[in-house]
């Protein structure tokens, strides 16, 4: 469904895979190889490509490098990874993944969109684990997480957690989750933050079902990028205008010390 509707959108190659599982592993090394091109000599020809591997912070493009040297030349672990966003700091050349035609990646480091205007994208962005986990508040990221859970009438989380009824208020559910983890502070208060922390974990490695946090479907795909061309113009718009208020701003300085220096 979620691929048909990349595809649909303009044409979009779309693969989906798990670096865990080495799923469409293969699939991808045909694909990369299929773009070498001829480079060398005329006496030493080869077939060759170097792509670059780009996305957002900890959404595994190391492991997925990793997984893809595994099984194209079958060596071990070449880039860094790890469960936090950051881990690859750098563009540290080139990690081949296939011998012939050679295919050579570039990891690289995860980048993020500057600038997030609609919270609610902000906290689906925290949930999925590419923002660092201090720089946001963990209860409210559980509370969009219940309301994702309550949403799609999965109350998985009652038998999980011993839960009696489902509940759609953050503040009754999360004592609960901390009673049943036993997530408490010094002096015996419950520790609601541990059981934030901890449901958001759960989420991440999918202990509270799989599905994604957007709406995919080639209509809200269409609505999402034509919102997000008019922020860029109106966004390229303030800038001009606060461009000219600053040039304004600088003349009226430079003709009032003018206008002072001849007094
Ligand atoms: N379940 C699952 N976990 C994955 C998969 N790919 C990566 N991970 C996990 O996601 C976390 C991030 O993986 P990385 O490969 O370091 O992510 P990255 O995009 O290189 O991250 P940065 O270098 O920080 O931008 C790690 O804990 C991986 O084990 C996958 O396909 N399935
Ligand atoms: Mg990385």
């Amino acid at each position: 469904m979620i691929t048909k509707a990349f595809r649909e959108y303009k044409d979009q190659d779309v693969v989906f895979t798990n670096a865990n599982e080495d799923l469409n592993i293969k699939g991808i090394i045909k694909y990369l190889a299929k773009r070498a091109v001829a480079t060398g000599t005329a006496s030493e020809k080869e077939l060759t490509t170097t792509v670059m591997v780009v996305g957002m912070p900890n959404v595994g493009k190391s492991s997925l490098i990793n997984s893809l040297r595994r099984i194209g030349v079958k060596k071990g672990k070449a880039a860094p990874t790890g469960a936090i966003p950051g881990i690859t700091r750098t563009v540290a050349g080139t990690i081949k993944v296939l011998d012939s035609p050679k295919v050579y990646l570039i990891d690289t480091p995860g980048v993020m969109v500057p600038h997030i205007s609609d919270p609610i994208t902000a906290i689906k962005v925290a949930l999925t684990g590419a923002i660092s986990d201090h720089l946001f508040d963990e209860e409210v990221i559980a509370d969009y997480l219940l309301f994702m859970l309550n949403q799609q009438q999965d109350h998985s989380y009652m038998t999980l957690y011993n839960i009696k009824e489902p509940t759609d208020n953050i503040h009754e559910f999360l004592p609960q989750v901390a009673k049943y983890i036993g997530a408490l502070k010094r002096g015996g208060e419950l520790n609601l933050s541990a059981a934030a922390q901890f449901l958001i974990k759960q989420y991440r490695i999918g202990k509270l079902g799989r599905f994604t946090l957007d709406d995919i479907c080639p209509e809200s795909l269409e609505i999402f990028m034509t919102q997000k061309a008019e922020e860029g113009v109106s966004r390229r718009q303030q800038k001009k205008a606060d461009k000219l208020e600053e040039r304004k701003r600088k003349r009226v300085v430079f003709q009032h010390s003018q206008g002072d220096s001849k007094l």
